[in-house]
């Protein structure tokens, strides 16, 4: 298809892991995919591999998100809010305030400031806004209130954008996945790999790809439905605290 005439993305937090394998399935898809992330040369790598644009962003910093949403071209047709994370695993008790503020800014704050700026080119385009929220925007567990607050945060912005967008032909979805291994835990654990690696252990997790898979299919349905929300979890993880490892699966 002739650049002109394919569909526009943009996809927060795509320099790895979700957001990356978001990116690239949208173009196999037929869409141009602007990418935009804090970690810019993992980005250009991407970019040139799918034939989108690399727009450096980080959605905690207000001044970014301005500058990324004036570059991003005008016909705008998807919005996949990726970009987020978790900081930390301490019990209330011993909660950090700098933990709690970041993930506040990543999850919610960016979230709105992105949206907020592409939303007149999303209803001129007809558009779509997917949000990559979680299953801990829909439960909780201990260690996990700061992030566990924050999706369920971004999971209410979210159902509220679809009662504020009624009338109008821009669809929403929440993808809310359980234990996906990418740098997630990595992140949250502040680089302990060892840490991290035992998240996923004793069974077989969901990967970005899978993810990647419920965005491409919620956003390519016939314009006249909305997926509203998509829970994926593998199979060994019936909740967020439940998970059967060891049992094969
Ligand atoms: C990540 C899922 O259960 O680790 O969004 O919070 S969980």
């Amino acid at each position: 298809m002739s650049g002109a005439r394919r569909k526009v993305a943009v996809v927060t937090g795509a320099s790895s892991g979700i957001g990356a394998a978001t990116a690239r399935a949208l173009a196999d898809a037929g869409y141009r995919v602007v990418v935009g992330a804090r970690r810019v040369d993992r980005l250009e790598a991407l970019a040139r591999e799918i034939g989108g644009i690399a727009l450096p962003l980080d959605v905690t910093d207000a001044v970014s998100v301005t500058e990324f949403c004036n570059a991003v071209p005008e016909r705008l047709h998807l919005l996949v809010n990726n970009a987020g994370g978790a900081q930390g695993l301490e019990p209330v008790a011993q909660a950090k305030d700098e933990d709690w503020a970041w993930m506040y800014q990543a999850n919610v704050l960016g979230l709105m400031r992105v949206t907020r700026a592409l939303l007149p080119r999303l209803e001129a385009g007809r558009g779509h806004i997917v949000n990559v929220t979680s299953i801990a925007g829909r439960e909780v567990y201990p260690g996990g209130a700061g992030y566990t607050a924050a999706k369920h945060a971004a999971v209410a912005v979210t159902r509220t954008l679809r009662l504020e967008l009624s009338g109008t032909p821009v669809r929403v979805t929440d993808i809310a996945p359980g234990l996906v291994e990418t740098e997630f835990s990595v992140v949250r654990f502040k680089g302990d790999s060892e840490r991290a690696a035992k998240v996923y252990q004793g069974l077989t997790p969901l990967t970005a790809e899978d993810i990647a898979d419920c965005v491409v299919w919620a956003v390519t349905r016939p314009a006249h439905v909305n997926i509203d929300e998509i829970v994926v979890k593998p199979v060994a993880q019936a909740s967020a605290t439940v998970v059967a490892r060891g049992a094969g699966l």
